[in-house]
């Protein structure tokens, strides 16, 4: 049975084997999680996405896709890219952030790796209310989890707020 655990942390400074970041359609960086992923991660990990843009992802990574390459000098082999929905009061796209979590968990079966972390997709710029994510995100896992090879998720949470939120949502 695989290992969930949550973190308060920096996402960037995780040895696990794939890094799950809170990427955007266009696949060529931004702020949040993603800035530092690529700042510290170095220029490997752009030029891949660069590759993908020119190929099937010519029209980008769509909500809820995820996608891999190299993790550059981070700890971490791989960076799954996934694009989380932007929140909105007036749709409910709960499905779309769950998807982010079951393609990246796909994702990481698929590179043969054993351990991945993610972050509070969706819940920083894209503005999605942290408890609703934690709740989305730990039933995706869960339930999807089961179905691959993977022995450990960890959620790295960066800030104390989320932490907590996430830590209460796995407790009830
Ligand atoms: N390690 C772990 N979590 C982090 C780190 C880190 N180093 N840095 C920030 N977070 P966000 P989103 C947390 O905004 O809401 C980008 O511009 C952060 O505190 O990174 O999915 C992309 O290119 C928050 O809890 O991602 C997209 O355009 C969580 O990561 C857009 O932001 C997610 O916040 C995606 O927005």
């Amino acid at each position: 049975m695989a290992t969930i655990e949550l973190v308060q942390g920096d996402i960037t400074e995780q040895h696990v084997d794939v890094i799950v970041n809170a990427a955007n359609s266009s696949l060529l960086g931004g702020g949040g999680v993603d800035g530092a992923i690529h700042r510290k991660g170095g220029p490997d990990i752009l030029a891949e996405c660069r590759k993908l843009r020119a190929g099937h992802y010519g029209g980008g990574l769509k909500t809820g896709q995820a996608v891999a390459t190299t993790a550059g000098r981070l700890p971490a082999r791989w960076v799954v890219h996934t694009v989380g929905p932007v929140w909105s009061a007036s749709q409910d796209r709960s499905e779309l952030l769950a998807d982010c979590h079951r393609n990246s968990l796909r994702v990481t079966a698929e590179l043969g790796a054993a351990s991945v972390a993610f972050p509070a997709i969706s819940t920083g710029i894209y503005r999605w209310p942290v408890e609703s994510a934690a709740e989305i995100a730990l039933a995706a896992v869960r339930d999807a989890v089961g179905d691959t090879p993977v022995e450990l998720v960890r959620f790295v949470l960066f800030d104390r707020r989320t932490y907590e939120a996430y830590e209460a949502c796995a407790r009830s």
